[in-house]
């Protein structure tokens, strides 16, 4: 081979080492990242009664999409199995919620689908603590230690209706 010809196929060999794995730090093997468990395209699911149909809204990644609750009316999302969580955040269309003892908006975590514990998300105290809360006409976040969660139940309260557009629930992993 001429000296220029392997020159060129020197370089045409790192550029491709380069960018085979350059896009995505998820996929180096032993290096974990913060990850949302609660997607549909991830295997989780969410189910309801009311608005059946539409309860993969809430987690399809698509902020034009939303499940439309009704008061008294609750959506479960299932991650497929235990994850430790360490953030949920709840978006919906603008309307105001009330957070407190005895919230518009009830989010719920639980291991195994039957025993429910509430978020201080909702209810602010006396549940599971957040080490940062914030809420906005839109939005619900908060972070906590990582707790194991399979499934996250919202239910809308005191007669309010909202539309959820995204649940999103981080686990390291
Ligand atoms: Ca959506």
């Amino acid at each position: 081979m001429k000296p220029a010809l392997s020159l060129i196929a020197a370089l045409a060999f790192v550029l491709s080492a380069c960018g085979g794995s350059s896009s995505d730090s998820s996929s180096i093997p032993g290096l974990k990242s913060d990850t949302n468990v609660a997607l549909l395209s991830r295997g989780a699911s969410a189910s309801s009664s009311h608005n059946s149909s539409d309860a993969n809204n809430l987690i399809d990644d698509n902020n034009n999409t939303y499940w439309t609750s009704a008061s008294g009316q609750k959506i479960v999302v299932d991650f497929g199995s235990v994850e430790k969580i360490k953030s949920i955040k709840l978006t919906r269309q603008a309307a105001s919620a009330a957070i407190g003892s005895n919230p518009d908006i009830l989010i719920e975590l639980s291991t195994n689908g039957s025993n429910y514990t509430a978020s201080n998300l909702s209810v602010v105290t006396g549940g599971i603590a957040c080490t940062n809360l914030t809420t906005s006409i839109t939005t619900m976040s908060c972070t906590m230690a990582e707790r194991d969660t399979r499934y996250i139940r919202i239910t809308s309260q005191n007669g309010k209706a909202y539309d959820f557009i995204e649940l999103e629930a981080l686990a390291t992993k």
